[in-house]
């Protein structure tokens, strides 16, 4: 399984290489967090993981480390919710609504508590290493994945892609998932 991932991992960071830009063609398209969907292939989530790195990476050396493990965390949060929607940069750019019941803003003790959620979730993954390369990032990233789709298919679809949003939107309610 591990290995299968690893290989899952390698041969879609070539593809989205070949397929960065993707989502600016075509179609006049009017909402600019992506189409909406009924459903997020495994894929999709993993081109979105892969195109984030550097952006996480912020000082650019090529490693993940703990405070900007848990700015992406609470920064992707507090977006998530302002924007009532969630990109999925994949094949082409799609949308996951956030459910209504989470609250528009984060209040200073919840962005505390998911930044500590965080942390915690780092060193967790990290261990003795200085931080998550980009295929440590990407097994995070698959791991909520897998965590979210219940019925291990592959895909995430309603009950699923709320579970996910809550995840992504930092709410740490019982039943969501915290790594
Ligand atoms: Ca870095
Ligand atoms: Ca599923």
């Amino acid at each position: 399984m591990k290995t299968r991932n690893m290989k899952l991992i390698t041969a879609l960071a070539v593809t989205a290489t070949m397929t960065m830009g993707s989502a600016s063609l075509g179609e006049g398209v009017v909402n600019p967090f992506g189409g909406a969907v009924d459903a997020v292939p495994m894929t999709d989530a993993m081109l979105d993981a892969a195109r984030a790195f550097e952006k996480v990476d912020v000082n650019r050396d090529g490693i993940i480390d703990e405070d900007e493990y848990a700015a992406r965390r609470v920064v992707y949060a507090q977006l998530a919710r302002f924007n009532r929607q969630i990109p999925i940069d994949g094949q082409s750019l799609i949308r996951i609504p956030v459910p209504e019941d989470i609250p528009n803003s984060m209040g200073a003790a919840e962005r505390a508590a998911l930044d500590a959620v965080a942390r915690r979730d780092y060193h967790l993954r990290v261990m003795a290493k200085d931080g998550l390369d980009q295929s440590a990032w990407q097994d995070a990233r698959l791991e909520t994945f897998s965590l979210a789709d219940g019925n291990g298919d592959g895909e995430l679809r309603d009950g699923e892609l709320t579970v996910y949003a809550k995840f992504l939107s930092g709410e740490l309610a019982p039943g969501v998932p915290a790594t």
